[in-house]
């Protein structure tokens, strides 16, 4: 796969961006910080920045023409090696700018990708992206794509009369096929194991990249996740226990990160990682409160969890890096638009306890305590209760255990089912 950096040395990026009706000037240009967020993040260096209003995009090369040619000459001059675009671009207009700039054209989906490439560390993570990779590639395979490795579709494979380009399309569609298989494989081992900790409620970290997710499940789960200051530091979803009180114990998972406009390939092959979270009783969505653009990460977030479906699912807002604060009305303003808000700072291990505090209010409203009665005759059947419930009390009696359970609705359910079969 192409890389933005292809060499150890640092590439020189001019990034693009434009600013459509209905979207103010300043916010075009925080979308151009982000897009140097994630340039950095690549390796590059950026060297310029262009932004132009258009009234619609221009369907051969999306900025205008005049556009066009001063990117080139800053490119010429600048010495860059790559445009960034802040858009998706089509297969056409990629093509396109590419002849008129004659430098690399990246478009926005396509630079997600390369850092997710660069990123994904699992054997799960680097199949999900290059599967995206290669669904983003299929629609742009040109005739340029003749780089593409083809060992396998030269002599004998080839048809009579097919070209290099039907030969390139049927790898990757093969290709596709394979990387579908293992994640499936994968799946299925996940679901096995996901079973096993299905005692214990989940609570999820969702929100936008860099806001502090992996820093609070390291603050309230006291664990080594890696953090940085650079945008998806996390492709794996990672679970820890978290314990809320002493006999007190839910799951916490720590997710990828969203951002604006994230290509819908990758929402589609992150799908099972994103199971984990799917899974969660609760959502905590982690907002950075320090971010100018707070309000479009918050409807970014929003955004992404209703097309994962997980719109009506509970959600604690929990605002964190509030000791970057300056605006002292910050908190009481939020704390009206957002009722049930935790303010926090993972970082400091400021707010930590009331957002424990939170978590265990949640869960506690919707679990239940049970008592069972197992006989001594089917021990399976107490090792199977273990599994799925706190037990606050046993005692033995003649024919067997009873026991006083606190379970999740769902498992205090399974449970019954489970005993009131026959004996
Ligand atoms: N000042 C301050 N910085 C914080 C706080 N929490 C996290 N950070 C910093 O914010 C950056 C991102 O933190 P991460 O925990 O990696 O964020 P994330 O949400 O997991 O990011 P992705 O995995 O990339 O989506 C790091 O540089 C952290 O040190 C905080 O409470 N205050
Ligand atoms: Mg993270």
């Amino acid at each position: 796969m192409q890389h933005i950096t292809q060499t150890n040395k640092k590439e020189k990026a001019i990034l693009v961006g434009v600013v459509l009706p209905g979207l103010r000037r300043h916010q075009a240009l925080e979308h151009l910080d982000e897009l140097a967020l994630l340039a950095d993040t690549a390796g590059a260096i950026v060297v310029g920045r262009e932004l132009q209003e258009i009234r619609a995009p221009h369907p051969a090369t999306l900025i205008g023409k005049g556009k066009v040619g001063t990117v080139a000459r800053l490119a010429e001059e600048l010495g860059a090696d790559v445009v960034l675009f802040d858009e998706d671009l089509t297969p056409v207009q990629a093509k396109n700018l590419e002849k008129e700039i004659k430098k690399r054209v990246v478009d926005r989906s396509g630079l997600i990708l390369d850092i997710f490439a660069r990123r994904a560390r699992t054997a799960e993570a680097q199949a999900q992206v290059a599967l995206a990779q290669l669904q983003y590639l299929l629609p742009r395979l040109t005739r340029q794509w003749s780089h593409l490795e083809r060992q396998e579709g030269a002599i004998g494979t080839r048809g009579p009369g097919e070209t290099q380009l039907e030969t390139d399309r049927r790898l990757i569609h093969k290709r596709i096929g394979l990387l579908k298989d293992e994640l499936e494989k994968i799946r299925l081992q996940r679901d096995v194991r996901r079973r096993r900790r299905d005692a214990l409620q989940k609570a999820a970290l969702v929100g936008y990249t860099n806001a502090g997710k992996s820093s609070l499940l390291n603050a309230l789960a006291g664990s080594g996740v890696h953090v940085e200051d650079r945008l998806f530091a996390t492709l794996d979803a990672t679970v820890r226990t978290l314990a809320l009180s002493r006999n007190d114990k839910v799951l916490l998972i720590d997710t990828v990160g969203f951002i604006r406009k994230l290509p819908a390939h990758l929402v589609a092959s992150f799908r099972s990682t994103l199971e984990e979270a799917a899974e969660a009783d609760v959502l905590l969505h982690v907002i950075d409160a320090s971010h100018p653009n707070l309000d479009d990460h918050v409807g970014t977030v929003q955004q992404v969890l209703d097309e994962l479906g997980l719109a009506d699912r509970p959600v604690i807002p929990v605002f964190n890096k509030i000791d970057l604060l300056e605006d002292g009305r910050f908190i009481d303003t939020q704390a009206r638009r957002f009722p049930g808000a935790v303010f926090v700072s993972a970082l400091r291990g400021i707010g930590l306890e009331r957002l424990r505090r939170a978590i265990a209010e949640r869960f506690e409203a919707d679990r239940e305590i049970l008592e069972v009665r197992i006989p001594f005759t089917r021990p399976e059947r107490l090792a199977a209760v273990h599994g799925m419930a706190e037990i606050l009390e046993k005692r033995y009696e003649e024919d067997g255990a009873v026991l006083v359970l606190r379970a999740s609705g769902p498992n205090a359910e399974r449970i019954r089912e489970m005993l009131s079969g026959e004996e």
